[in-house]
């Protein structure tokens, strides 16, 4: 089995979509779906922007902006396009090279009697972010002229309307360019292509056409190269692109690779004894790593990563609660690209906060470049009228800002790196805080601030009260927000003397707000009230319904009942796995998992890692394969409503990391330690990979229940809560 690649022999015009997302790439600045050479937007051709939106007339809503594609190439005999979707094949090998960042195709197709081969190579350069590169060949085992038409496709798949107007068009000789504008801010964006060893060419309509006399056995290959420019990358794209193709393409994919090995020296975790988990995890850590934004803190990853538009191309909480420790572990350079991000998006928060009649900052539930919530109101399409449902994700999906405000703190616990407090990351502290409490109820009765008609992580049961992992998150957030104003108080005194002193309200908040408790059996109640619902687990309400994909939230058929759609008080216990008892642990993973329909990609991890600190290492393991695969298998929902949701999955690639290390390796953290309790699945000899703990690079393998750690200079490492010692 190789470890390091995915790959399918033959052909199923069924796996079309999926195997766009399955061998995907990507470099955080653009993703190319793993679509072949020849297909248009039919078969889900896609190169899809990070961070660049744009609303198409008549459009519901707005979207990332997929890009024409500069690698469209065809080759056709007497008239018969070799187009894998339309014709059949001899034989056909489709493969993703994860260690490297590679795309390949083999297909052999016959026509009239004679085998013609085509064979591609891409990749999206980890170096110049904005470059492309294809080589291409074809073979034939006889003498045969074949005709190949290669160029700029405009016909690319768009979920939400056009996105483009085109300005102009350049076609000379080898080399042809479409500048375009976004619709609604009529935004720029260039896509160029350069095709090398390609004679007698006539261009026509943004393809280069030539026709090629083939002989036996003989390969002719030539090279395309794609350059794709927006925003900041406009003003240098010309000599960019050049420099690109004068380097050329051995010697671009040389620096490429070499990309690629840094990140794996650092991000690799390695499984011996279980090949299966050992690349699907591997795969995960390949999503991370090709949609992290490298280079910029003006973009989150979307919650479909780089795969499409669905989700709006939107960052969720998934980038905070979910991928967030991956990256603040084995690189924080990005991990502070994605605060960043939401420090230089807080205005959007403030004017959400605002048009909800709150004040501070309440961050999007769907958010864009600017901050601003896009997610509609209406977010789900009901499967029986046809009708927008009215959905309250965006209104009150209010545990977003703390898990922001959490997310900044536990980078700084981790990486040592306080600085982003300066940055921005105190005040953004601070108005998510004064969000929650101009949110809040003060009950005098109770003495305490309560948070109702909110949405917690379970979104079947929509505007409940004071939902525990929203209360335990804000708890925590306003906590976090005290510590960091101390931190800066005696850090950088000057700084802190900006800021409004009088916090006691803040004191105050932090103090009496209502954290839900467990009860006699140690339960802690999803919300008030979840325990009077009807007793029903998800396979009895699956007998209920009357339709495939009917939206069981809303006023569908879970919100009157205990089935939860993700996990939530697991959640909660995952995230603060410090704080509550593994009895406490146990009792809740077993009273909720019967109910938990894991309708969401994100629910498996949080299941796993809770069971395995309580000691199901089979659920544990049950659960790390679900979340560490579901991109392999793209064994996931499909559709929400009549809503296509289908693509990648990067916070199931960071659940599938945090379940190896906080699960399976038992790592956790308190403000100046970090513990390794191993808990391994039987059948893995061993595990190793790299964290880095507050500037030490610790290197840390474990078998069985031995650990042996390299790299401790200035940190406090234990393991099974002792020092340790090499
Ligand atoms: O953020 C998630 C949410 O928790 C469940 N629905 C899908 C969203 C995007 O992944």
């Amino acid at each position: 089995m190789n470890l390091w690649s995915i790959q399918k022999n033959g052909f199923n015009i069924s796996d079309i979509e999926k195997h766009g997302s399955k061998y995907l790439l990507g470099n955080g600045f653009m993703g190319y779906r793993g679509t072949m050479e020849e297909y248009s937007a039919e078969q889900l051709v896609a190169i899809n922007l990070a961070g660049f939106f744009d609303l198409a007339d008549g459009s519901n809503w707005r979207e990332s902006v997929n890009a024409p594609n500069p690698l469209y190439t065809v080759v056709s005999v007497g008239g018969v396009e070799l187009n894998l979707s339309t014709l059949t094949s001899v034989s056909h090998n489709h493969m993703l090279d994860i260690k490297n960042g590679i795309h390949s195709r083999k297909t052999v197709f016959n026509v009239n009697g004679v085998n013609i081969t085509i064979k591609a190579e891409r990749f999206i350069s980890m170096v110049k972010e904005n470059i492309i590169a294809l080589k291409y060949s074809v073979i034939a085992d006889k003498d045969i002229t074949v005709t190949i038409k290669t160029g700029i496709d405009k016909n690319i798949w768009n979920i939400s309307g056009l996105h483009l107007n085109y300005v102009s068009e350049i076609a000379e000789n080898d080399y042809l360019e479409l500048n375009c504008e976004t619709v609604e801010l009529k935004n720029q964006l260039k896509v160029c292509e350069k095709v090398v060893g390609f004679d007698n060419i006539n261009n026509d309509n943004l393809l280069h056409k030539s026709t090629v006399n083939l002989k036996k056995d003989e390969e002719f290959t030539f090279i395309k190269f794609g350059g794709i420019y927006h925003s900041e990358s406009l003003k240098n794209s010309e000599k960019d692109f050049y420099n690109a193709v004068n380097i050329g393409y051995d010697s671009l994919l040389n620096e490429h690779i070499s990309f690629w090995q840094k990140i794996w020296k650092n991000s690799d975790v390695i499984i011996e004894g279980d090949d299966e988990a050992q690349l699907a995890l591997r795969y995960s850590i390949y999503h991370l790593c090709s949609i992290a934004p490298h280079n910029t803190d003006k973009c989150g990853i979307p919650a479909r990563g780089l795969s499409g538009q669905v989700y709006k191309g939107a960052a969720f909480w998934d980038t905070e609660m979910f991928m967030l420790p991956f990256f603040q572990f084995t690189d924080a350079k990005v991990a502070r690209n994605l605060l960043m991000y939401r420090i230089n998006t807080l205005d959007g928060a403030k004017r959400k906060a605002k048009e909800f009649g709150f004040e501070g900052a309440f961050f999007a539930w769907e958010s864009q470049e600017t901050g601003d919530d896009a997610c509609t109101l209406f977010n789900v399409t009901d499967i029986f009228t046809n009708r927008p449902l009215r959905t309250y994700f965006k209104d009150k999906q209010i545990h977003i800002s703390a898990d922001i405000v959490f997310a900044i703190w536990d980078y700084c616990r981790t990486t040592g790196d306080y600085t982003i407090l300066t940055d921005g990351g105190l005040k953004l502290m601070y108005q998510c805080i004064w969000f929650f409490y101009t949110y809040s109820a003060f009950k005098p009765y109770k003495n305490r601030y309560e948070l109702l008609d909110a949405v917690g992580p379970d979104e079947y049961h929509e505007r409940v009260n004071n939902n525990a992992f929203t209360n335990v998150m804000v708890k925590h957030a306003a906590d976090i927000f005290i510590l960091a104003i101390d931190k800066v108080k005696k850090n950088n005194p000057e700084y802190f003397d900006k800021f409004d002193s009088d916090l006691t309200w803040a004191y105050d908040f932090a103090e009496k707000l209502y954290v839900p408790q467990p009860n006699k059996n140690g339960i802690i109640e999803q919300f008030d009230g979840y325990f009077k619902l009807e007793d029903v687990t998800p396979e009895i309400l699956k007998t209920r319904e009357i339709k495939k994909n009917e939206y069981w939230g809303g006023h569908g058929l879970a919100s009157t009942t205990m089935t939860l759609k993700q996990a939530d008080v697991v959640m909660m216990l995952n995230v603060f796995r410090n704080e509550y008892s593994k009895e406490i642990k146990k009792a809740n993973w077993e009273f909720y998992e019967p109910y938990t329909e894991h309708g969401s990609s994100l629910s498996a991890c949080a299941y796993a890692i809770v069971a395995a600190e309580i000691g199901k290492i089979d659920w544990a393991y049950k659960y790390f394969m679900k979340t560490a695969s579901v991109d392999l298998t793209g064994d996931t929902k499909q559709y929400l409503g009549s809503l296509y949701i289908g693509g990648t999955h990067p916070a199931a690639n960071g659940g599938a990391w945090n379940t190896a290390i906080f699960g399976f390796a038992g790592v956790s953290f308190t403000n100046d330690t970090l513990d390794i309790s191993p808990r391994l699945p039987d059948n893995w000899n061993s595990l190793s990979f790299k964290l880095n703990w507050k500037g030490d690079k610790l290197n840390i393998k474990i078998t069985g229940n031995k650990v042996d750690i390299n790299g401790i200079t200035n940190t406090k490492v234990t393991v099974y809560g002792e020092e340790y010692n090499k």
